[in-house]
């Protein structure tokens, strides 16, 4: 996405249909910046404190690069924890996350405009030369089609497109002789097989030495992909063809495009998350702006800024219209199912929906950006870090947050459209959350879990390419940048392409499916080019004044007047259906209300309550279709007790010098002792107990006296080596898993179970952690002796008075010396050999919730246990208490109904029954999809 920085407003006007190579730059045009002349309600920032924060956001990227290129370089990501980098292969396999992963020095290259952005240029010349002496892209593995496409294609084009800017203005890469962009054609031909689909859509894989196909390729029997892995190829593919002439990449990427295009749902105009890459079948129906989705919208709208061709407008305008129909619920965007849009697929949102602002912001829609970015922000408010997915009640779905840029990136495009310098505050926030939570010795530790503050080792690519980026650019002024940002536009990871390609190398033939001989209508470029004239129509508190009703939407959250209701209860005053988290047993009126949806209730011999919905024994198709919206809730909120009701995870925090804090490992709880969610966290020094597996009376009562002990899993119980260690004196313990390589980043926490009689008198608390993350605190004591640890239930703040001894510094950074020698410590204590017994195996499992019901019982039962039959066992009264401050939201007028049902004649809301058979049919799709969506993993 394209901006500017620092233009008075923008007050020229409209173009209604301008000539095809001036679109690129009218467009760009449209995001000229209101920063310099534009009041608004918040304390407008001081040039000099923007200039600090702009010097933090240098140094912090120092941070993460620096530690990157001394500890991690040539690997392609840096393991902050440990201090070294992930190198594909030699770490335990995470699943598809590790597809980014091709042994091409990822993050390099993932940064190189990144240096030049952030005024570095004499680092961007080294990282230049670097990749070019040590980057080898022929090796065998198997990659990301889209991954290395965005990360790894856009990264060298981004790379190029800056360096002959460089070279043009003569200082610096002089010797620059387009040797990016070969390896960028040697990549992008490397790709080109993974399209050899008769669909023209891309496999999801591609082994980089062999291709696809072949035996030795180990990939290409895929079948499915998802729409964004294959609608987010256009504007590196375009940039490719055009910058060297080669016209195939364009083609090829134009091809997947007009795919996507045909099969889209023609009467809802949305796309599904997956597909079938041979047969073109929705293989997920389900509907949103995130995951599996986003940047294949973002790049619809994007082509048609960089290349100029109205097709792409058109496309996206169609699926702008649908998405603002129905998924946008302002200030939420909910999942909806293709086929039946007003029906809601899930009752979360997923971390990657908070780029959609900064996208309606160039679509020139400010509204509803404003709406979802302050919800965005408050979630962020409550958690430091937006979870990977949080309920429409704002609770915490999926506790990771692997470090995304998203928001940053909507904070700065809405910052650049209002100039309201409350976005300059909220980007201040995310600069302090990341130093104060996710920073540790050697960069930037992705966050395992934003409720404990715990850590991965993680540290993505896309947090150097792009998160730093729009950080910087949001405090920057004009004068600031080496270059014209506004003549180039950001890809979707913000790599950035310069708009004079729409007017190079067009000779791709312009396959159009829609529009290729018409004009376009008019209302296609409606806010296109927005005038802040008329956003903002005299009023600078204009921004101020939407996100006003919001400014309690998290904290107040009232889900049920927020969660879209069927359009004709409102006009008629009918009462809306029944939601599943209202729902109590007891009630008559909602057993009533079951028998009517076709929704029988069965008593289970163990107290238990079973759904089980027959649509053909409701009352009419409307009430069939509410049952199986009722069912479809049912079963999610039954999963996301099940996940409640699980003990949260506990963190170990490394306090002493020179972690201060910063460390923080994900531990699991234990069943007995002192229960850390209920008391004060426990603070102590670590000393190992002899034996080191604690299962008889300790050796070294005076060394664990008044410490936490570490304690080797194996051998014998759990409670039996907390007795042991709590005889001797210690304050708490902490089990260590005797399973080398054992992590908590790739297997699920348990709780340690009691030894099946009273444990009572265990009174200390008591962790268990994964191998790699013991590790990490056995290395300490070698490295450091003394050793001090938290154990709580969330990470505390730092401690003030440790933090001053040690403020950041790029430069001379102890905690990194540190880091790296823990690495190279890594001799195994002796004792460490010892196995585990097999009776303390068997006790504990990961945990199976009670309840759960069986896939079968999935299909069409939902399962509550007694005490749930209220069915929110979280007992969440703001979700459920309609009080005063809700009723605005309750009361919101919803949008006329009349246009969806008339637009959409398959759409059965209203008068308009739709036959029982044909909710039958839809049936089986929906409970597929819905299965398809709970396994479904970011
Ligand atoms: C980035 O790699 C890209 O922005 C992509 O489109 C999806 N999100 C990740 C970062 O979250």
């Amino acid at each position: 996405m394209s901006e500017a920085g620092g233009g008075p407003g923008w007050g020229f006007p409209v173009p209604q249909r301008a000539p095809w190579s001036l679109v690129a730059a009218t467009a760009a045009l449209c995001l000229v910046s209101a920063t310099s002349v534009w009041p608004a309600g918040a304390a407008p920032m001081s040039r000099e404190e923007r200039q600090k924060l702009g010097n933090q956001v240098l140094e912090m990227f120092d941070h993460a690069y620096g530690n990157y290129m001394e500890h991690a370089y040539p690997a392609d990501e840096l393991m902050p924890l440990t201090c070294r980098g992930r190198v594909r292969g030699q770490e335990p396999s995470r699943g598809d996350v590790d597809d980014a992963l091709g042994k091409f020095s990822l993050t390099l290259i993932d940064s190189l405009d990144t240096l030049v952005v952030l005024n570095k240029t004499k680092e961007f010349e080294d990282a230049v030369r670097k990749v070019l002496r040590d980057v080898n892209l022929d090796n065998d593995v198997v990659v990301s089609v889209f991954e290395t496409n965005i990360r790894v294609l856009g990264g060298l084009l981004g790379g190029h497109s800056l360096a002959i800017m460089l070279k043009e203005k003569g200082e610096y890469m002089q010797w620059y002789n387009d040797e990016l962009l070969q390896m960028a054609k040697q990549l992008g031909y490397k790709l080109l097989p993974a399209f050899n689909t008769t669909s023209g859509l891309p496999y999801p894989r591609i082994n980089l030495k062999f291709g696809i196909r072949k035996p030795e390729a180990r990939t290409g029997t895929e079948t499915d992909t998802c729409t964004a892995c294959a609608g987010t190829l256009i504007l590196e593919f375009a940039a490719l063809s055009r910058f060297t002439g080669a016209t195939i990449f364009e083609e090829y990427a134009r091809k997947a495009l007009d795919f996507l295009w045909e099969k889209r749902q023609r009467s809802s105009n949305l796309v599904g998350v997956t597909i079938n890459i041979h047969t073109g079948d929705w293989v997920r129906k389900d509907s949103g702006v995130g995951a599996g989705i986003d940047s294949y919208y973002e790049y619809l709208l994007k082509a048609y800024v960089l290349l100029g061709d109205d097709s792409f407008l058109e496309r996206f305008n169609t699926h702008y219209d649908a998405i603002m129909r129905y998924i946008s619920q302002p200030p939420l965007l909910l999942d909806v199912h293709i086929h039946k849009p007003m029906l809601n697929a899930r009752t979360w949102m997923d971390a990657l929906l908070a780029f959609f602002p900064g996208l309606q912001v160039l679509k020139g829609d400010i509204r509803p950006a404003i709406e979802t970015h302050e919800m965005l922000y408050q979630v962020i408010k409550k958690h430091n870090f937006l979870p990977e997915a949080f309920t429409i009640d704002f609770r915490v779905h999926w506790a990771q947050h692997p470090l995304r840029p998203e928001f940053a990136e909507s904070t700065y495009f809405l910052y650049k459209a209002t100039g309201d310098p409350y976005y300059l505050e909220v980007g201040k926030t995310l600069i302090e959350n990341l130093n104060k939570y996710a920073r540790v010795p050697c960069g930037f530790a992705a966050m395992k879990d934003v409720r404990t503050g715990s850590h991965e080792d993680r540290m993505d690519s896309f947090f150097l390419a792009e998160m730093f980026k729009y950080l910087y650019l949001l405090f920057a002024d004009k004068e600031d940048i080496i270059f014209d940002i506004e003549d180039y536009i950001f890809t979707t990871e913000a790599h950035l392409l310069p708009l004079w390609l729409s007017t190079t190398n067009q000779s791709i033939p312009k396959k159009n499916t829609t529009s290729e001989y018409t004009e376009l209508d008019d209302s296609n470029f409606d806010w296109t080019c927005p005038n802040t004239q008329i956003l903002f129509p005299n009023d600078p508190l204009y921004a101020q004044s939407i996100r006003e009703p919001l400014k309690n939407v998290v904290d107040k959250s009232c889900p049920r007047g927020i969660i879209r209701v069927r359009e004709e209860s409102f006009r008629s005053g009918a009462k809306p259906p029944l939601r599943a988290r209202d729902f109590m047993a007891t009630n008559p009126e909602h057993l009533e209300i079951l028998k009517k949806m076709g929704v029988s209730l069965i008593h289970l011999k163990d107290g238990r309550v079973q759904l089980v919905q027959h649509a053909i024994q409701a009352a009419s198709s409307i009430d069939a279709e509410d049952g199986l919206r009722f069912m479809q809730e049912m079963i999610e909120l039954s999963s996301q007790q099940q996940k409640e009701q699980q003990l949260p995870p506990r963190a170990v925090q490394i306090v002493s010098h020179p972690f201060f804090g910063r460390v923080v490992l994900t531990a699991g709880p234990a069943q007995f002792g002192l229960d850390l969610s209920k008391h004060k966290e426990t603070r102590g020094f670590v000393a190992s107990s002899k034996p080191y597996n604690g299962c008889s009376e300790l050796t070294n009562p005076e060394a664990v006296m008044g410490k936490i002990a570490l304690i080797q899993r194996g051998q014998c119980m759990f409670a039996e080596k907390a007795r042991n260690i709590q005889n001797a004196g210690a304050i708490g313990g902490i089990v260590i898993d005797d399973n080398e390589g054992s992590s908590s980043d790739t297997a699920p926490l348990f709780q340690m179970a009691g030894d099946g009689k009273d444990t009572d008198d265990i009174k200390i608390p008591m962790l268990f952690l994964f191998s790699k993350e013991g590790s990490i605190i056995l290395d300490a004591i070698r490295e450091y002796e003394d050793v001090e640890v938290l154990l709580s239930d969330k990470a505390k703040d730092r401690d003030p008075e440790m933090e001053s001894e040690e403020q950041p510094s790029s430069e001379n950074d102890p905690p990194n010396q540190s880091a790296e020698q823990i690495i190279t410590s890594s001799s195994q204590d002796p004792d460490l050999a010892e196995q585990a017994a097999p009776e303390e195996r068997a006790l504990s499992p990961p945990p199976e919730p009670a309840g759960a019901p069986s896939p079968a019982e999935m299909d069409n039962a939902a399962n509550i246990s007694p005490s749930e039959q209220n069915s929110d066992p979280t007992e969440n009264h703001e979700s459920t208490s309609l009080g005063g401050e809700c009723t605005d939201l309750d009361d919101q007028p919803q949008e006329p109904s009349e246009t969806e049902e008339d637009s959409n004649p398959n759409v059965s809301w209203g008068q308009k029954a739709q036959p029982i058979d044909s909710i039958l049919a839809d049936w089986n799709e929906d409970i597929e999809a819905f299965e398809m969506m709970e396994k479904d993993e970011l």
